[in-house]
């Protein structure tokens, strides 16, 4: 197995590249990004062979800081950061950045998944989230769900009353919370998750921007094991759909037909000057990054696809929702499962049918993910429907989240997940981000 990485600078949180003559700082990752050990303090550039020395940095962290580190952020939360190197002993060859965090890279190489994504319009990132991000992101989740155990109970207490439907059988631990709450601010696992260097690059270069935004903050997803019984073991027909800002279904143009007619009309006038046909999904205009933070399988209840359908003329038609869904079968022929583990993600064309299958998580346990959705900067986000403002708003006053997080990777979080209407980062939170790193909040 490769064991590929990313050198993201200490001050900077720049990525280090080899650009053929010299080396440069990137805040995106493709392949002159990719590293691997070639000797106990050698490291070789995947895409160029170009080779470097490598020394750990500074001392290893000490039981008190992983303490304070857990205690702001959660159990294992120290176990997330990266071991430091002092890279190259050729001073004049390097951009100012001499310390690199060495974190784990997906298993190949990032123009790998962009031909897979080109090609057939989806590709499964691995190594997203580290195993101790994932596990101090459940942590806190988990947190959340105990606290509000009474809530989620009537939640699953009516849940277990209707039959197997798309969309239901589902916690979402966001509507447990208090108002101001935001797992964005409770510990940069998120962050770090969502401003993946890798990602952003696949993302921005399919859909051939620079600039992109997430259209709400991630939806976190726990699907629970399909144990219902009796009648209410029935299956209901439905639950496929194209995900924002393409039409629904072939009955429901709107992602936001539940806010009314003039939010739809935001919508369109954003894309429409650029793109007057977009409603015919003539365009790539939007994303699907949906991490998984338990193993995604047929047997946990993996999302199904209709692989391919981004090329479609039309979303999904009326006969695939018309009985319930049995894959293999009729209109569901060319129904599928992707099964990747936790800490992957699949990351497809939003044109692309898709449907959560509840009655299908067979394997006893609960299936949990982060769904995020992104489009270019210039397309309206989903504001007005999900929690987007809300998380900003907590996002501003986490100074602590703030301090962990590298300046790259701040800046892209307030550009992505913390703008205005139209697109552009929040001036308040800027200032709120500024305030808390001259206090040296941490
Ligand atoms: O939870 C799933 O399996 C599907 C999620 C979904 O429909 C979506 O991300 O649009």
């Amino acid at each position: 197995m490769h064991g590929y990485i990313l050198l993201v600078g200490e001050s900077t949180g720049l990525h280090l590249s080899d650009a053929g003559q010299t080396l440069v700082l990137r805040p995106r990752c493709d392949d002159s990004c990719v590293w691997e050990w070639a000797g106990d303090a050698l490291l070789r550039n995947a895409s160029t062979g170009r080779e470097v020395a490598a020394e750990p940095s500074g001392a290893p962290m000490s039981a008190s800081e992983a303490d304070k580190i857990d205690a702001a952020f959660g159990p294992g939360a120290s176990r997330m950061v990266p071991r430091k190197y002092e890279v190259g002993s050729d001073a004049a060859e390097l951009p100012g950045e001499r310390v690199f965090f060495a974190r784990e890279a997906p298993l190949r190489l990032p123009s790998a998944y962009l031909a897979e994504l080109e090609s057939q319009g989806w590709t499964v990132v691995e190594n997203v989230m580290s195993e101790a991000m994932v596990s101090n992101l459940v942590a806190n989740i988990t947190k959340v769900r105990e606290d509000n155990a009474e809530k989620e109970a009537r939640v699953k207490a009516l849940q277990d009353e209707r039959p197997y439907r798309s969309n239901d059988n589902v916690i979402r631990p966001r509507a447990l919370m208090r108002e101001g709450e935001s797992f964005l601010g409770m510990t940069p696992a998120v962050a770090q998750a969502l401003m993946h260097p890798i990602s952003l690059w696949l993302i921005e270069s399919y859909l051939g921007v620079d600039s992109i935004h997430y259209c709400q903050c991630p939806g976190f997803s726990i699907l629970r094991p399909a144990e219902k019984t009796g009648e209410f073991a029935e299956v209901m027909p439905g639950g496929w759909h194209s995900d924002y800002p393409y039409p629904l279904t072939s009955e429901v143009e709107a992602h936001t037909s539940a806010l009314g007619p003039e939010e739809f009309e935001k919508l369109d006038a954003s894309i429409s000057a650029r793109y007057p046909d977009w409603k015919q999904r003539t365009s790539r205009l939007g994303m699907q990054f949906n991490i998984a933070l338990t193993d995604f399988t047929p047997e946990t209840g993996a999302t199904q696809f209709v692989l391919g359908s981004h090329e479609f003329d039309g979303p999904p038609p009326t006969e695939l929702n018309a009985v319930p869904t049995v894959a293999g079968e009729g209109p569901f022929k060319d129904v599928v499962q992707v099964s990747f583990p936790a800490g992957s993600g699949i990351l497809y064309d939003s044109r692309t049918y898709h449907r959560a299958p509840p009655e299908l998580n067979v394997s006893g346990a609960e299936r949990w993910a982060m769904l995020t959705c992104i489009v270019p900067s210039f397309v309206r986000d989903l504001r007005a429907r999900d929690d987007k403002v809300e998380s900003a708003d907590a996002f501003a006053g986490a100074s602590r989240v703030h301090a962990a997080l590298t300046p790259r990777e701040l800046r892209d979080v307030v550009k992505m997940l913390c703008d205005d209407e139209a697109g552009e980062p929040r001036q308040d939170v800027e200032a709120a981000v500024l305030a808390a790193s001259a206090n040296g909040d941490a």
